[in-house]
């Protein structure tokens, strides 16, 4: 029963009197929590120990022993039974801010936009511009006006240096149909005046033309709905027969299309495919199974024709021939769609209305900054402040938000970051699924931001900021494009339980978000940049919305799994690629692959017990009297391999196996304390995946940022992007080949881009129906401080505990900096509403709202050749007044 202590440990002084009472016995039978038994040392708990066989005799010695049998303090003590009169919260509107400088990444305004289009217009120009909203094919349109972003050079001066601010640029998109290019324009000074001049942007591309067969879908393109009438109205009865529906090209149609991409190798010719759904809820869902190959290149649609056509894996030259096969019987069928399905199964309307599950009629928790707002907004500049973190943000048409300018505790560490491009690669024994690569930035993640639904995709209480685009649609400002909220991560950042004095606390774990989220047809991609109390950017990509179906038979098992009748949903890639400009301590960075690796070493304080001598060897060397104890001492362990990657000969790089290790991009001239380069890691997080199908023509040299990890390049003006809109149909020759962007240069302490893709592998289940889920298909990476500062500053918050272990019968030391929870009842919520989109024709005036069929065309349209929208459009323009 000796001591057994070796050490006296640090107590708080309160403790250490605690400890001498109990030990003396001068405190007897005194009620007090049971943790009171954890300020005591070992010998103590020994005692009690002992105390607790003993009692209860002992128990006059012992009398911690009595508090150990009182029961818990209820959980519930936390909430208040005070019948006061509750008052409402204080104000929680939004906080001002004053950017300290003008955001220069700001898109356009709609009188700065609505000036360029008609300078475009004016005949000077020698454009010979049609008005977007009546051009054809033929016909020279302009199809974007945006801002263009200024030299990070002349931006840095502007914002560190107190240089003027950057000569503000645009640059507009013209599709020459009368000549069969397309022209990206460099304008500027701006505002206009005699000095602005217009050029060819040619210096941020990789080739020197843009191919007119590789343009982006025009919101006002008709002739491919028209081409699907002309095609599938004359088979109205073979398909009414085969899938119960029909495509005419009229309003009432049960049937309309769907294309896949690319829709050309080099932009020498343009052909797609076209795949059938029917007409209903989830049309996506509802697949056909026949396809349709036409030849839509050029400008010229009475030149456009069907190449070849599928059904069930028949194959015919022609919709005569494969009517012709109809007709005399010869066509072997696959089962045709389920019609009186009324189940609603692809819709979201509740289908199991009769399984309520318990309590789920009450509204479920939400959040509130019952204390107010702790963010502050510029809302003029889009400029956010929140804990230490200061950014700008931007928005683009072609890949929406993107986040300029970041600083962290009064230090730039990231300069911009912006998604690059946004992929899916399918799979299936099918033409439609087996040919399909999307590339979205071709569709516009912008282009297809949606009015955020408050309470559904952000909190109540999240500020939601405007997005504003100017396109062949007009220009458009969605009022509540972005959402910015703080939230409870609902677990503490760090904690720790502890007995020694100031040792045991926690730092709530606060998060600020920014979000927006884009539909990108089928498929709704939710953009998420989350600040962190250490310094942490969380970049995430979740997705929703539905599956591109495919048509279920038995040999499609291999790429997916049956989730109806005749329905799959198709095995695919997504990989979305985010450029990150890191400016640690300036602009001069490296990058240190920091790995682990295994060692087989020796210590000479290793004995044979644990050291590495097998029984065989032992024996062995025992006969010979060899010494055994050099190989007795070996042991293996991990050890951390150090290696800057010097050049962009060795950057594109793959996340190790096992996660044994990570990417670190730092400035080997600055240092912390400690004597290490101040850094930045690159911290993979959920589904961090590259590109699976590394040969395939149809993504041969247009996505090669997919096809690794990770990689880091040297930064460039000319090479803004990793991906260009037309890159989707030039996978033989892009507009944007980012190999080479690799050409040997150093990384050693030079401005760097790390160049990073999130995605997943989906493997389409039952449960993808009748949406995809935002929980599995996420992906995140973390880009966390690696000795960029000395120690956790996230230890500066004030929303943290710090509780000190009392004397015997008193309550606990408790520090809470002064922070609490106001009692209070928060602001009314306002009854859901879902507005917000601001439209205007290409003169700059209102325009009228658009009804059902039209939002339903531009939500739609940018994934689909042709669809029910697009033939009504057909219908009216072609025949001058609607029969439909
Ligand atoms: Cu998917």
């Amino acid at each position: 029963m000796s001591s057994g202590l070796d050490y006296e440990p640090l107590l708080h002084d309160d403790a250490k009197t605690a400890l001498s009472d109990i030990a003396s016995g001068r405190i007897e039978g005194v009620a007090r929590p049971r943790t009171i038994t954890k300020v005591v040392n070992s010998k103590t708990v020994f005692a009690l120990l002992a105390g607790l066989l003993l009692y209860p005799a002992v128990s006059c010695i012992f009398g911690a022993i009595s508090a150990v049998r009182e029961p818990y303090v209820a959980s519930d003590s936390v909430l208040s039974t005070s019948t006061e009169a509750v008052p409402l919260c204080e104000t929680t509107d939004l906080l001002s801010v004053t950017a300290p400088r003008k955001n220069i990444w700001k898109n356009l305004s709609l009188k700065e936009a609505t000036e360029i289009r008609s300078w475009l217009w004016e005949t000077e120009r020698g454009l010979n511009l049609t008005k977007s909203a009546l051009a054809t094919e033929s016909d020279n349109a302009i199809f974007l006006i945006e801002a263009f972003t200024p030299r990070k050079s002349d931006a840095l001066a502007y914002l560190d240096g107190g240089a003027a601010i950057p000569a503000k640029y645009a640059h507009s998109i013209i599709n020459h149909g009368s000549s069969e290019e397309i022209i990206d324009y460099l304008i500027g000074p701006l505002p206009l005046s005699e000095k602005t001049t217009m050029r060819p942007l040619t210096e941020i591309y990789h080739r020197p033309d843009i191919p007119y067969n590789a343009h982006g879908f025009n919101p006002n393109g008709t002739a491919m709905g028209l081409l699907l009438a002309k095609t599938f109205g004359p088979l109205a009865d073979v398909t009414m027969d085969l899938f119960g529906g029909v495509a005419r090209g009229l309003a009432n149609d049960t049937i309309i299309g769907g294309g896949n991409a690319p829709l050309s190798y080099d932009g020498t010719w343009r052909r797609m495919w076209m795949g059938l759904k029917l007409n209903v809820p989830g049309h996506y869902l509802f697949p056909l199974d026949i396809y349709t190959y036409f030849d839509v290149s050029g400008t010229d649609p009475a030149l456009w024709h069907v190449i070849r056509m599928v059904y069930n894996n028949q194959t015919f030259a022609s919709p005569e021939d494969f009517r012709a096969a109809w007709e005399k019987g010869e066509l072997k069928r696959s089962k045709k769609p389920l019609l009186d399905d009324a189940s609603g199964w692809a819709s979201r309307s509740r289908v199991h209305k009769g399984s309520k599950r318990d309590l789920d009629e009450r509204a479920g928790p939400r959040s509130v900054s019952f204390d107010g707002l702790r963010f502050r907004v510029d809302q003029e500049e889009q400029y956010i402040t929140w804990m230490g973190f200061s950014f700008y943000l931007g928005f683009e048409r072609d890949m929406g938000l993107n986040l300029w300018d970041i600083h962290f505790r009064g230090e730039r560490i990231i300069y911009e970051i912006t998604p690059q491009e946004a992929m899916a690669q399918y799979s299936g024994t099918d033409p439609h699924q087996a040919t399909t690569v999307f590339l979205d930035r071709a569709f516009g993640m912008g282009q297809s931001v949606k009015e955020l639904m408050v309470g559904y995709d952000c909190p109540s209480e999240a500020v939601y900021l405007p997005a504003t685009i100017h396109t062949a649609a007009g220009s458009s400002t969605r009022l509540n494009a972005i959402c910015v909220f703080e939230k409870d991560s609902t677990k503490p950042l760090s904690r720790h339980t502890g007995w020694l004095k100031d040792e045991m606390g926690a730092i709530k774990g606060y998060e600020l978000t920014v979000r927006s989220i884009s539909t990108v047809g089928n498929y709704d991609y939710l953009f998420d940049y989350t600040f962190q109390l250490d310094g942490t950017i969380e970049i995430r990509l979740s997705a929703s919305g539905y599956l591109q179906g495919g048509v279920w038979n038995d040999k499609q098992a291999d790429y997916g799994h049956q989730i109806r009748d005749t329905t799959m949903g198709s095995l695919h890639d997504h990989v979305i690629n985010y450029k990150v400009d890191f400016d640690i301590a300036g602009t001069r960075n490296s990058l240190t692959a920091a790995m682990l690796e295994m060692e087989e070493i020796s210590q000479p304080w290793v004995d044979e017990d644990w050291g590495r001598v097998s029984p065989i060897y032992r024996r062995r060397m025992i006969e010979v009297k060899a010494d055994l104890r050099p190989i007795s001492q070996t042991f293996s362990q991990q050890k951390i391999v150090r290696k800057k990657i010097l050049t962009e000969d060795d950057s594109r790089l793959e996340y190790p196996k096992n996660m044994e290790g990570n990417y670190v991009i730092s400035n080997e001239d600055a240092h912390n304390a400690w004597g290490n380069p101040r850094g930045y890691a690159i911290h993979p997080g959920a589904s961090n995946i590259h590109l699976t199908n590394l040969n395939c023509k149809r993504t041969q040299d247009n996505v090669n940022w997919a096809k690794h990890h990770l990689s880091v390049t040297r930064r460039h003006d000319n090479e803004p992007s990793s991906s260009s809109l037309w890159n989707i149909h030039l996978p033989g020759k892009p507009t944007v080949d980012f190999y080479k962007f690799f050409d040997g240069e150093s990384l050693d302490q030079e401005d760097l881009v790390v160049w990073l893709n999130l995605g997943t592998h989906h493997i389409p289940r039952a449960e993808d129906s009748p949406q995809t889920l935002t929980n599995v298909a996420t992906s995140s990476v973390l880009l966390t401080p690696f000795n960029f500062n000395d120690y956790d500053v996230s230890m500066e918050s004030m929303n943290a505990i710090l509780l000190n272990a009392p004397k015997p019968g008193q309550v606990w030391d408790v520090d809470e900096n002064g922070v609490k929870v106001p009692f209070c009842v928060p602001k009314k919520l306002k009854e859901f509403t879902y507005t917000g989109l601001l439209s205007f024709d290409e003169d700059g005036s209102p325009a009228s709202p658009a009804d059902v069929l039209e939002q339903r065309k531009i939500g739609e349209h940018v994934r689909s050749g042709s669809n029910q929208a697009d033939l009504e459009c057909d219908c009216s323009r072609v025949l001058a007044r609607p029969p439909c």
